[in-house]
């Protein structure tokens, strides 16, 4: 994947509250191109291995059982400086902390409950779409 690509995934409490299409939107009127895009629900295991980073953390256990209640859509962007302009785009990973007119500010619930994922590096982003993706799913 080239170096201007990020992963999204809208998260089970955006899909919930009925924000998705709320939240795409946002994300092509920023300049985002979707290049691969699935409504799916996680197991429990792709949870597991997708927060593999955190399972030290005290909140994994609660992180996972959350990122599997329900449906997601998994999504990759194309945009010059994705990674870093989407990390924008959606705010702090706490809605409180958001600033004014970021995704995470307008609809995100909680630092748990947060809305939306955004890869934090172009290594991870290529990591996290082959994750979701088949080569012949991605555009
Ligand atoms: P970000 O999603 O902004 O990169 P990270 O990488 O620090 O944030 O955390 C990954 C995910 O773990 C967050 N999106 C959030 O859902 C969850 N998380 C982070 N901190 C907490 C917390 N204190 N309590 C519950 N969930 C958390």
């Amino acid at each position: 994947m080239a170096t201007n690509r990020t992963f999204t995934m809208l998260k089970p409490d955006a899909i919930e509250n009925g924000y998705a299409g709320k939240i795409l939107d946002m994300i092509i009127q920023a300049g985002f191109e979707i290049k691969a895009m699935k409504l799916t629900r996680l197991t429990t295991e792709q949870a597991q291995k997708f927060y593999e980073v955190h399972a030290e953390r005290p909140f994994y256990g609660e992180l996972v059982e959350y990122m599997t209640s329900g449906p997601i859509v998994a999504a990759i962007l194309e945009k010059e400086n994705a990674v870093a302009d989407f990390r924008t785009l959606i705010g702090a990973t706490d809605p409180a902390e958001a600033a004014e007119g970021t995704i995470r500010k307008n609809y995100a619930e909680s630092k748990g409950r947060n809305a939306v994922h955004g890869s934090d590096s172009d290594e991870n982003a290529e990591i996290e779409g082959i994750f979701h993706f088949s080569s012949s799913e991605i555009l």
